[in-house]
């Protein structure tokens, strides 16, 4: 088989490596307002007339928290070693600040005790964008004093789960949070304002920097791993030999990605990055010794990719395709397909890219892909005994070729230790409701049954060999 269009099969990761699969909070657990959750920016987003599609809430999603016990069993049926969940700030902490909520924590306690019972890492994240609206109704993150509020959750969960969680991430894709709610409003909280998304940008990071030094206090668990996840980039020039468009694809990198990477893993904010915003902001809500706060020790660095951008060099003053703030004369292009049910491109050289250009970054972290997936519209079938089926090749040769671009990652040198699938089932896809299916189980959201689909029979024998399958 032809190697260049990352199909072979039979290829072996090294011993040790990670299989898993991913959710968040919003997005599968439902109970919105049980055992004293109060409202996050999601649930104010979701409930606001036109801000999601058909006016879907997770108020319900697929009611994992009552569901935990078969969930559980699902996944270990799975073969997988670990399961990346999100902690709900406002079940937690409902009021942002101050009353710790044990009924929420119990509840997670009773979801990584179940993990753990079965033999299965618990990779949590803390910040999955369900911001307590609380929060939001004072600034969100525009407002440092959420960082801080931040922390106090994080120290929160880690004295009660602190002495099993066995890799605390901080932030989930904080360019969404910060773009995608406060550029382009595309994401809760909605809002329009190219300065506030750069605070955010800010008070996100400053908020996993703050997070770790808290968790460091409390936690126990002597192999513990800390990591961030942020959803870099691959992004490519049109012409790579106009020194223009080589230009907008580094100013597309340095708001996408070293926004957040290099306060992150290098304690220092992009030269270039504050040069290219200078007509928003000066950055002075950066304080002195900010970037050294955020730039805390971290063992394991968090990728999610899905998909490429091509851009260009653009007239004065366009910002089409860009929900960057600063992102003047830059053009995202259209590019060739195929494309998912997301419309979003499939292109396995750009994970592979992807993971050789952050390695060169930044050599001394393990990197692990903590969301790699695919939406399609897929469809129930059931046979003359009644057995319910989900038939999905693409979903399945879209997660081959990017296990094999993966393996060709490692092979090629760099240090990536474990992979987990967007997601374990379908969910709440955000702004896109439940129209968008990412599972490799298939959720029927009328009576919560929960069918593998082909794509989770492909993925288990994955899991338990090592081995990618025909
Ligand atoms: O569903 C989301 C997830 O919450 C964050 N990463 C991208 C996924 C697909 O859009």
């Amino acid at each position: 088989m032809s190697t260049d269009d990352f199909r072979e099969s039979g290829l072996t990761f090294p011993e040790g490596f990670t299989f898993g699969t991913a959710t968040a909070s919003y997005q599968i657990e439902g109970a919105a307002a049980e055992d004293g959750r109060k409202p996050s920016i999601w649930d104010t987003f979701s409930h606001t007339p036109g801000k999601v599609a058909n006016g879907d809430t997770g108020d319900v999603a697929v009611d994992f928290y009552h569901h935990v016990d078969e969930d559980l069993d699902l996944i270990k049926s799975l073969g997988i070693q670990a399961y990346r969940l999100s902690i709900a700030w406002p079940r937690v902490v409902p009021d942002g600040v101050g009353a710790v909520n044990e009924k929420g924590l119990d509840f997670y306690e009773k979801v990584i005790d179940g993990l753990i019972a079965r033999d299965i890492q618990p990779v949590v994240t803390l910040y999955h964008w369900d911001l307590p609206q609380v929060l939001e109704d004072r600034g969100g993150w525009t407002n440092r004093e959420t960082s801080y509020a931040f922390a106090q959750f994080a120290k929160a969960v880690g004295e009660r789960l602190g002495d099993r969680v066995a890799v605390w991430t901080t932030l989930n894709e904080p360019w969404c949070a910060a773009y995608l709610g406060y550029a382009n409003g595309h994401h809760a909280p909605g809002r329009q304002e190219e300065l506030a998304s750069l605070q955010a940008v800010h008070h996100l990071n400053l908020a996993h920097g703050l997070a770790l030094i808290e968790l460091r206090k409390v936690v126990t668990k002597p192999d513990v791993k800390y990591s961030v996840t942020n959803n870099l980039a691959s992004v490519y020039a049109a012409d790579p030999s106009n020194p223009e468009d080589v230009d907008a694809k580094r100013q597309i990198e340095a708001l996408r990605n070293r926004a957040f990477t290099d306060p992150q893993l290098r304690g220092v904010l992009p030269a270039d990055l504050v040069e290219d915003t200078k007509h928003i902001t000066d950055w002075s809500f950066v304080l002195d010794g900010d970037l050294e706060l955020i730039h805390q020790p971290i063992d394991l660095v968090g990728i999610n990719y899905y998909n490429t951008d091509l851009v260009a060099r653009g007239a004065e003053h366009s910002t089409q395709g860009s929900p960057f703030p600063g992102a003047t004369r830059v053009d995202f292009l259209e590019q060739p397909g195929p494309f998912t049910a997301m419309g979003w491109n499939i292109e396995p050289k750009g994970l592979f890219d992807l993971l050789v250009s952050t390695h060169e970054l930044y050599p001394e972290y393990d990197l692990v892909i903590t969301e790699n997936g695919a939406a399609y519209d897929d469809v129930v079938t059931t046979d003359a005994d009644g057995n319910r089926a989900v038939h999905d090749p693409e979903r399945i040769d879209f997660l081959r070729r990017h296990f094999v671009a993966a393996h060709r990652a490692i092979e090629a040198g760099v240090p990536l230790v474990g992979y987990f699938v967007w997601s374990l089932m379908d969910n709440f896809e955000w702004a896109f409701g439940y129209e968008k299916r990412f599972g490799i189980v298939h959720v029927d959201y009328d009576t919560q049954v929960r069918t593998k689909k082909d794509s989770a029979l492909w993925y288990t024998k994955l899991a338990e060999t090592g081995v990618i399958p025909e």
